[in-house]
């Protein structure tokens, strides 16, 4: 039996893979084997290793989006179905859109003999709308070629019954949309991912490391998804805000014991420019009561969309 291969699209923090994790623990309780492929403009991804950490098989594909390395997505399903997996969830780049012309009907076209191709779910985001231009945009786009939609608590069982019962046509809507409006709003967007080492000395808990340092970039930065994973001896803790002026998710050890050595990966989307972005985070991280290591640090802006193929209506 060939694999599904499912693409999970929707805003930057709109629940993607919470949705993903839910649905492959929901499948494996059918007995039924699920992998992954998440996706992002850079590397270092905090959804990777969290999804690695829930035990499921994972490939990534980074620098860009699946419309704009196509191959990459492909080959990653290639080396996925090695573990022969019931369902391949493909995670997309929280701010692209026009996925179904340039990748869900590409993989109809050329891989339908070795994947069953899903319909395109969108996860819609918590807030009903955005008040930036550039954000509402990317949102109704994505939106718009939905063949499915996900929202938050409602049922996963039933959203993976209609995405698994071959009922519902996949692809069936294109977008007609200008590319560089699509880059112009993404462009309005900031990435930063790093991989920082804090020791401290005395020891300190991860969330005593993690608290403040979320409250100072919430005041300096406007978030639109900041994903936050540490690791100690203690366990890890996963921190996330999806906007200004609301409660972080937090999952992990939030009472782990203190430690002497963090490892901690920074995943920053924001509303900024790469420059700003990355002195107030390393302003902000300098204030910590820890010695830091910065392992790698990547900040940049989305560089404009250039799919590798385009099978538009
Ligand atoms: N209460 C609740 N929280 C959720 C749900 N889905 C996601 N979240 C929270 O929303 C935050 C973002 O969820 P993610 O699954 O990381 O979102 P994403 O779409 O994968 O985000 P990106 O990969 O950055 O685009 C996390 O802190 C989740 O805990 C949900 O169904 N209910
Ligand atoms: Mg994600």
């Amino acid at each position: 039996m060939k694999p599904m291969l499912a693409i999970v699209g929707g805003f930057l923090g709109a629940g993607k893979t919470t949705l993903i994790l839910s649905a492959a623990r929901l499948l494996g309780q059918r007995g039924l084997r699920v992998a992954a492929i998440l996706n992002d403009q850079g590397d270092d991804l905090v959804d990777t290793h969290y999804a690695g950490a829930m035990g499921l098989a994972c490939d990534q594909v980074t620098g860009g989006c699946f419309c704009c390395r196509f191959p990459d997505l492909v080959e990653a399903a290639g080396r996925l179905a090695e573990y022969r997996p019931d369902v391949i969830f493909a995670e997309a780049v929280g701010s692209c859109t026009d996925i179904v012309a340039t990748t869900l009907r590409p993989l109809l076209r050329d891989h339908g003999d070795r994947f069953r191709i899903a319909p395109l779910t969108v996860v819609l985001h918590p807030q009903p709308a955005f008040d930036d231009p550039d954000l509402d945009f990317l949102y109704r786009n994505q939106l718009a070629e939905a063949d499915l939609l996900f929202e938050r608590g409602h049922s996963v069982a039933a959203w993976l019954d209609r995405l698994l019962s071959g009922s519902i046509a996949a692809g069936a809507r294109t977008l007609d949309i200008d590319y560089a409006r699509y880059a112009e709003a993404e462009a309005a967007l900031a990435w930063l991912n790093a991989r920082v080492t804090a020791e401290a000395e005395p020891p300190i808990s991860a969330a005593m490391l993690v608290g403040p340092l979320l409250d100072r970039l919430e005041a300096r930065i406007r978030i639109v998804h900041l994903k936050l994973y540490t690791e100690s001896d203690a366990g890890y803790l996963k921190a996330a805000l999806t906007g200004n002026g609301r409660d972080p998710a937090i999952e992990g050890a939030l009472d782990a014991s203190p430690s002497g050595r963090h490892d901690i990966l920074l995943n920053l989307r924001a509303l900024a420019d790469p420059e700003s972005l990355r002195a107030i985070v390393e302003r902000e991280f300098a204030a910590l009561p820890a010695r830091l290591a910065w392992r790698k640090v990547q900040c940049f802006r989305p560089s404009p969309p250039v799919p590798y193929q385009r099978l538009g209506a």
